[in-house]
């Protein structure tokens, strides 16, 4: 059949021989390996039709369509390596007309622990599988991927299956639970969530799949399956949910070489913010001890850790005293200032109001004279650290400070 099959595969050598069995007859398959620590690949190697090729992991959608680059054929049809086609399939495939804006639906039997589950929504679980590379595509979900559907798109159902070993274990939904869910969190940023959304989402979900969608009928399996299908609603949206409180995860950097007077009044700048950090890294490219000690005397100003990250004076090697700070930073979130910036009010909160993943955010300097600059550093030093308070709200009313 001058179809491509397209194959992703981790660690598949359970089920891989008798789904490849199951696509002999296919003119070639595309196995695209992510990074498998067992026979995948060896039992990939000894059927005549399969091509091997290689990724890391990219995401579920984009390592799909990845393998469908490598196709020779026009026609993909898109399995997983859990996946057995059955019998009956490849007698239908083979009748079927190619018209190109047609995408063919294949229903799945999934199975729990070789057991065919037709209740919890596992059934008739139509997939769209098998369609032409050069009218549509996979999109590029991390997870939950599918196939893009175009305007003129016509979806047909096949009358016949595909076997799929959808779980064999609790292990195996508990850790599916686990990775897909922190997968979806990190790809929805756009949505809402709550608590409270989490909660009632999860219930609906059970009460849907094991009473309205006959899980009971499973028994124990019905009620393992339902379970496990609410946890993954609770946790993805309070994963979401941390995520997008992650205020509560900010790092500030602070890099300093031998700047004392200066570092205490960017300091005591950070004790005027309106919105803290979670805590301060100080990124010490090799000062003396007084440094340290300085370090040391605001620790018990600030209810965040002050943390003094300090490497040998050898030179500028400032970039690397960022990276050590910067791989100790417990924030979701990094901010990294000079030792001579001081810092409004609002300079973490406006932060955080425009954090977006993916963009870096750069501020602005008003870069002081000698003059001023002497008269904010006599004034600190002067009034043991707090002599910049009425300074800094002038900053702020002139539009100035480090954002
Ligand atoms: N679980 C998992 N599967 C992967 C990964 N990379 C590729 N795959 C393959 O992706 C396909 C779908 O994975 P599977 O665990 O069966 O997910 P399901 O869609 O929940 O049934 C299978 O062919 C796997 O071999 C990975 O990092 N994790
Ligand atoms: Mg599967």
């Amino acid at each position: 059949m001058k179809i491509s099959v397209t194959i992703i595969a981790k660690n598949a050598q359970k089920h891989l021989s008798e789904c490849l069995q199951s696509l002999s007859e296919f003119d070639e398959i595309i196995l695209l390996d992510n990074e498998s620590s067992d026979e995948t690949r060896e039992i990939a190697k000894s059927y005549p039709n399969v091509r091997i090729f290689s990724t890391e992991f990219i995401g579920f959608g984009a390592m799909k369509n990845l393998a469908i680059s490598y196709a020779k054929n026009e026609w993909i049809f898109s399995i997983d390596s859990d996946e057995i086609a059955e019998p009956d399939l490849l007698e239908e495939i083979k009748n079927l007309k190619f018209k190109q804006n047609e995408i063919y639906a294949i229903s799945r039997k999934n199975l729990y622990k070789n057991e065919w589950i037709k209740a919890c929504g596992w059934y008739p679980d139509y997939v769209n599988r098998i369609f032409n590379k050069n009218f549509t595509k996979f999109n590029d979900n991390e997870v939950h991927e599918s196939v893009t559907i175009p305007k003129n798109a016509k979806i047909l159902r096949l009358d016949s299956h595909i076997k799929h070993y959808a779980y064999g274990s609790i292990s195996q939904l508990s850790h599916k639970m686990e990775f897909y869910s922190t997968l979806w969190a990190r790809n929805n940023a756009h949505k809402s969530a709550t608590p409270l959304k989490a909660i009632v989402r999860s219930m609906w979900s059970f009460v849907r799949n094991y009473l309205f969608k006959k899980g009971f009928l499973y028994g124990y399996k019905g009620f393992i399956i339902s379970f496990f299908n609410a946890s993954g609603v609770l946790v993805k949206y309070m994963k979401l949910y941390e995520l997008k409180t992650r205020e509560n995860s900010v790092s500030l950097i602070i890099t300093t070489y031998n700047q004392k007077e200066s570092l205490r009044a960017v300091l005591d700048s950070t004790l005027r913010l309106n919105k803290m950090p979670s805590e301060i890294l100080i990124a010490d490219d090799g000062s003396k001890a007084d440094t340290r000690e300085l370090v040391e005397s605001y620790k018990a100003k600030f209810h965040i850790p002050l943390i003094h990250i300090w490497h040998e004076d050898r030179g500028f090697r400032l970039s690397h005293i960022r990276n050590l700070a910067i791989d100790s930073a417990n924030g979701e979130y990094i901010i990294i200032i000079d030792g001579d910036m001081i810092l409004e009010p609002n300079f973490v909160s406006d932060h955080l109001e425009k954090a977006k993943k993916g963009v870096f955010l750069q501020g602005s300097r008003v870069i002081l004279d000698e003059k001023v600059s002497k008269e904010i550093l006599a004034l600190t030093s002067q009034n043991g650290g707090n002599g910049l308070r009425e300074n800094g709200g002038n900053n702020a009313d002139n539009g100035g400070g480090s954002k």
